[in-house]
């Protein structure tokens, strides 16, 4: 019996691994959410909408400063001693070029958290937003299809 566990638990292990995720990268929040951040710079931003997908996630919406809060306080802890990731969070304006809506509600942004002289849609070509250039936590628009890490949570409309 312990015999199926310890190969269940191995084949688990490399399901896990093989998808590319990594139970590390699970943070549970001051708030009581649950993060996934994803440091290394390997996705784009659609490819990162994908990968909260897979894991039955969603990019992270950051719509009030309590949630600003919450994050940078997972971010602050855990990321210490090293230098800030570059993460996507949910906002995007691709549809509609000034107009930045949360992915995972579909809402325009009313609440903000834009570094200054952001958003500079540099290039007439930015159109994602991330955070981790600043150290406050506050957010800059960029090129969509550069690759970042990125910070998924537990989807708004399951019970938690
Ligand atoms: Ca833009
Ligand atoms: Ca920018």
């Amino acid at each position: 019996m312990e015999r199926i566990a310890c190969f269940i638990l191995l084949v688990t292990y490399f399901v896990v691994q093989s998808n590319g995720l990594t139970e590390a990268n699970y943070y549970t929040s001051p708030m009581n959410k649950i993060y996934y951040i994803e440091p290394q710079n390997k996705y784009n931003w659609f490819g990162s909408l994908t990968e909260c997908t897979r894991m039955n996630m969603s990019i992270i919406t950051v719509d009030s400063a309590e949630k600003t809060k919450d994050l940078n306080d997972v971010i602050n802890t855990n990321f210490k001693d090293v230098e800030k990731p570059l993460l996507y969070i949910g906002g995007s304006d691709m549809a509609d070029n000034g107009k930045y809506v949360w992915h995972s509600t579909g809402n325009e942004f009313v609440y903000t958290n834009w570094a200054e002289y952001e958003p500079n849609n540099f290039e007439d070509d930015e159109h994602c937003v991330h955070i981790g250039l600043y150290n406050d936590g506050t957010w800059n628009d960029v090129k969509c299809s550069l690759k970042l890490g990125f910070i998924c949570e537990v989807n708004k409309n399951e019970p938690q």
